[in-house]
Order: structure tokens, then C-alpha cells, then sequence
């Protein structure tokens, strides 16, 4: 059938396709593979691209292949676990940590390995980061809920490696239903790396011992563009029913999935751009690629519906049942501006 490309551009794109398509194998722009499914995979290198499947959702009929594509010549390998892909400006890495009773030591030594990897490559600046957490809102060994584990791990590499939590890109941490954590994540050799906050949400490395004993770090959308170019891309963070710190609606699906878009309708506002130096500014209806995190399968019906009336006709809407890291959460949404 058809393939539905992006236009051509000089940073990393996604597409949602069938998964195990054989049109993908012989396509010299794909970067990378991540299949969104009822079960999961190793990570690997397959044809030179990285590949994991991660258990986002419950009904295979909801399963999707999200391919990284981007133009240009390629190089590959495989290094302590993670499997990598670049050009001259951006690499595409996949990473695991195996299921265990404990996460912190796994997650700081994956976040290490990312540093020190993207450092070696020549790719260090770290521009988006996909964090997939099985039994995320369970407790550890210690009594310490999992993504809060995985919160504790990921700032240890931070110290460890000196990374300012501002240096930290847009991200999701979301749950998956087995395989203990995957991670995925984009690099940038050169070029613009801007990390967008959002003045009406507290910056996640802010936020109240409440949350955890390390908190969240990362940033609400990362600009990206190539060297000598404008040409960029906006990469817009899993986006929840938060102001300040807090969870709004408790209990409403609904008015959580409005917040959420009110939130990403601002961080991708001309005027929170402006705020960060960037001369432009985008609406709900530039977003594409939108995935969609559901924690109640009753839900879905409910925040398809919202999703529809807010974006774009054309736009790629994802939705997977997942749980999410905090628990009064139901509805969390990430996608791709231009
Ligand atoms: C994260 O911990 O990286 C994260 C968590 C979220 C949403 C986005 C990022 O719930």
C-alpha cells in the first residue's frame, strides 16, 4: 500500500506502519524501529537498526511500528546493550534494562552507558529520551514504587557522569506490561538542542520530595535542528493533567485529557517558544504522531473522541493502554510539531 512519508528534513521523523512491514528492509532511510505491541522483544540490531518491541498496549489490534527514518548515510553497531544507528548529525540508540526486583543500579547503569556511548560517538548532546517501565506504579524490593526506582537510577547517572538536569531533553517514562525497562533515545552530533519548560508546570527536577526520593528530570519539548539549518523539529514530552506539580480532575478522564492538551498547546505556543529564543510558534494542529497513553481500557472511547475534535484530521493518532508513572494519572499524550 501507500506509504505515508513526512516531508524530507534534516532531523530525525516517525511514522506509525504495520508492523514487521517487508517494505521497511531494503529502506536506506530508517534509523530505527520500535513496535508497540501485546508482548515484548529484546533489543537488536537488525539491518543495521536498532529494534525492540515494548507491551504498550492490550489488544494486538492496537499494535503499530514507529519508524525513525531520516536521510543520509549510515552507520551502525552495537555496544554494552545498546544498539545504535546515526548519520553525520543524529544517532538512534536502543537500550533495556532486564526485569528485576530492584531498578535503580540497572537504570544508572543504562544512563551511564548512554552518556558515555553518545560521548565515544561524537553524538553527545542527548535530545529525546523513551522510557518504557514494566509494573511502573508496583513497589520494588524496598517498598519504593518502580518509577520512582527508576527516578533514583536515572539522577545517579546524572552525578555520576556531571549532566545538568537542564541538559536533559524532552522524554516519556510510561508504563509497559513486562520486559522490565526499554529505552530509546535520540542524540545530536551539532546543531540547536533546545529544552523547552512550561511555566504553567513546575520543572520536573523540582519538583517535592512528595514524588520520590530523586525526582524527575527532564524537559517538556525539545527543539531540535541540524547544523547551518532552521529546518528543525519540535519533540513534545509525554504530557499530563499537571499544573504546578500537581494532578488536576482526580478521577476525570476527560478534564485530565483537556489539561494535558492546554499544556502542550502552551509549550508549543509562539510565545513560550520566544521565552526560550526560538522565533516561532506552533497550535495543537501542528502536532502529528501522537501517542496517546489510556490507563483504563474503558477510557479509550472517551479520550479518542477529545483527540479528534483537538488535533489535525490528518494527524497520526496512537492510543495505548498503558499505566502511567503517577498513579491519580489516566491519560498522558507525546507527539512530533512539523
Ligand atoms: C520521565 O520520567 O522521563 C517522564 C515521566 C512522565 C512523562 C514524561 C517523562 O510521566
Amino acid at each position: 500500500g501507500p506509504r505515508r512519508r513526512s516531508r524530507r528534513s534534516a532531523t530525525p521523523h516517525c511514522s506509525f506502519e504495520k508492523v514487521a512491514s517487508p517494505d521497511l528492509a531494503d529502506d536506506e532511510t530508517v534509523l530505527g524501529v520500535i513496535e508497540h505491541r501485546t508482548g515484548h522483544s529484546g533489543v537488536a540490531l537488525i539491518d543495521g537498526r536498532p529494534h525492540t518491541a515494548v507491551h504498550t498496549t492490550t489488544d494486538e489490534s492496537e499494535s503499530f511500528a514507529e519508524v525513525w527514518r531520516l536521510d543520509g548515510p549510515k552507520e551502525s553497531g552495537s555496544h554494552g546493550g545498546i544498539a545504535w544507528a546515526r548519520t553525520a548529525d543524529y544517532l538512534f540508540g536502543v537500550a533495556r534494562v532486564p526485569e528485576g526486583d530492584r531498578y535503580a543500579d540497572g537504570t544508572a547503569a543504562l544512563y551511564t552507558g548512554i552518556f558515555d556511548l553518545i560521548g565515544e560517538l561524537g553524538h553527545p548532546r542527548l535530545a529525546r529520551t523513551w522510557n518504557y517501565v514494566s509494573g511502573i506504579n508496583t513497589l520494588n524490593a524496598d517498598g519504593l514504587e518502580v518509577y520512582r526506582d527508576f527516578c533514583v537510577g536515572r539522577a545517579e547517572a546524572l552525578d555520576a557522569r556531571g549532566v545538568e538536569p537542564a541538559g536533559m531533553p524532552a522524554a516519556t517514562g510510561i508504563g509497559t506490561h513486562g520486559g522490565g525497562i526499554a529505552c530509546y533515545f535520540l542524540a545530536a552530533r551539532a546543531g540547536e538542542r533546545v529544552n523547552l519548560e512550561n511555566p504553567a508546570v513546575l520543572t520536573a527536577h523540582r519538583y517535592p520530595r512528595q514524588y520520590g526520593p530523586r525526582p524527575p528530570i527532564f524537559a517538556r519539548a525539545t527543539w531540535l535542528a541540524p547544523p547551518g539549518s532552521d529546518d528543525g523539529r519540535l519533540y513534545v514530552s509525554a504530557t499530563a493533567g499537571i499544573r504546578g506539580h500537581e494532578t488536576v480532575h482526580h478521577g476525570d478522564v476527560a478534564r485530565q485529557c483537556e489539561v494535558a492538551l492546554e499544556n502542550i498547546a502552551q509549550v508549543i505556543s509562539a510565545e513560550n517558544l520566544r521565552r526560550h529564543g526560538l522565533r516561532r510558534g506552533y497550535t495543537l494542529a501542528d502536532v502529528d504522531h501522537l501517542k496517546v497513553y489510556v490507563r483504563h481500557r474503558e477510557d479509550v472511547r472517551a479520550v479518542r473522541r477529545i483527540c479528534a475534535e483537538r488535533f489535525s484530521r490528518e494527524a497520526r493518532v496512537a492510543v495505548l493502554h498503558t499505566d502511567i508513572a503517577r498513579t491519580d494519572l489516566l491519560v498522558e499524550i507525546e507527539g512530533v510539531v512539523a
